[in-house]
């Protein structure tokens, strides 16, 4: 497009130097590779419904949805089609142009899959870009879901290989790049990024941030997620990460990444208008719209609204007939 060559080489020392680099030189520099790709006032909106909750075997700490942990959560098994649709159909209305189904698995079993195969397709036949989230994924698994006209699978890489231990002890990290090379081998759009504000260290956001923007092919979508604490979780009770730190970490992403989508995803709830503004500023360009997250809250849509007014940003739109038409997953982004 505009001739940045896109590097899969970064050195953990070089992104450490953007991280250190000082607040407005590090988000000038952002912001002008932001300019390059992107329309600065533009932001792709996901709506997210959780289509099977709590009861997970894992035990990522921070997750509210681990049946190791004690939480208040009400489970619910998968969710009927009619439900889905019905959300799907509200998120349309209120301006999302993808819906993202995220379910509490370590990875769905093939009667699983097959249901939420129809899922997808239903997704996809009212206009409407799709995304799922269910776990580890085999490759065939994967081409089944490409074939049913699934746009991108959300899969995280969480924190860095180093800080991972502390986190998840049920699946390795080896695994979550496993699911992501059958993603990327069934021509899926990829959406992996992380969390941050888990204890980890300046080095692990680089670290973590080195591991996505180095593989073969960068995520066309890159969530940012700000621990949400939820009690019950051994995560819950972390002193709380420097704001500036969350934003220069979104600065980083963009650099390194700047033709992905950039999401600032979990967290928004407890973030000031003029942080997030901020986090556009440093290149975010997408979030999560929509009342509930998975299992916790989200801003409301109008507060969003007015959010994009004062800000004088605007949500992109889908060409619906460009989406149902597809026979390959939306390149928009990459
Ligand atoms: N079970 C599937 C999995 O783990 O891949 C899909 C759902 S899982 C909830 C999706 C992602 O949400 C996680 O990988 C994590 O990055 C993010 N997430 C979950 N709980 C969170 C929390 N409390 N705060 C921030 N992000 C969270
Ligand atoms: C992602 O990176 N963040 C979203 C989505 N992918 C699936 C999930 C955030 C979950 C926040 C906690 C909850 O609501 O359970
Ligand atoms: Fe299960 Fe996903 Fe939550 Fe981990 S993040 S406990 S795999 S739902």
């Amino acid at each position: 497009m505009n001739g940045t060559i896109l590097r899969h080489d970064w050195r953990l020392d070089e992104i450490e130097a953007l991280l250190d680099l000082p607040f407005n030189d590090l988000l000038f520099r952002a912001q002008s590779t932001h300019r390059a790709r992107f329309d600065p006032n533009q932001v792709q909106v996901s709506s997210l419904l959780s289509i099977k909750t709590g009861a997970c075997s894992e035990d990522c700490g921070y997750c509210s949805q681990s049946a190791k942990h004690s939480t208040d959560l009400e489970k619910e098994k998968l969710l009927p089609l009619n439900e889905v649709v019905e959300a799907a159909e509200a998120a349309k209305a209120k301006g999302a142009s993808r819906f993202c189904m995220g379910a509490a698995w370590r990875n769905p079993t093939d009667k699983n899959l097959a249901r939420v195969i129809e899922m997808v397709q239903a997704v996809h036949d009212l206009g409407m870009e799709t995304c799922l989230t269910l776990g580890m994924l085999t490759e065939p698994q994967a081409v089944q879901l490409r074939e049913a006209g699934l746009d991108y699978y959300n899969h995280n890489l969480d924190t860095s290989p180093e800080f991972y231990g502390n986190v998840i002890t049920t699946r390795t990290f080896e695994d979550r790049l496993d699911t992501l090379a059958h993603v990327r081998n069934a021509d899926i759009n990829i959406c992996s990024g992380g969390i941050l504000g888990m204890g980890e260290s300046r080095r692990d956001r680089a670290s973590m941030l080195r591991e996505l923007c180095n593989l073969k092919k960068h995520p066309e979508s890159v969530p940012i997620n700000l621990l949400v604490q939820v009690e019950g979780t051994p995560l819950f009770g972390t002193d709380a990460l420097d704001p500036f730190e969350f934003i220069r970490t979104i600065a980083v992403a963009r650099i390194l990444m700047p033709e992905s989508y950039v999401r600032l995803s979990a967290g928004r709830n407890e973030m000031s208008d003029e942080m997030q503004a901020l986090c556009f500023l440093a290149g975010a360009n997408s979030v999560f719209y929509g009342e509930r997250l998975l299992t916790t809250d989200n801003p409301e849509t109008d507060s969003d609204r007015v959010l994009f007014d004062r800000l004088g940003m605007h949500m992109e739109q889908v060409v619906e007939s460009e989406v149902k038409a597809a026979k390959k997953p939306c390149r928009k982004a990459g």
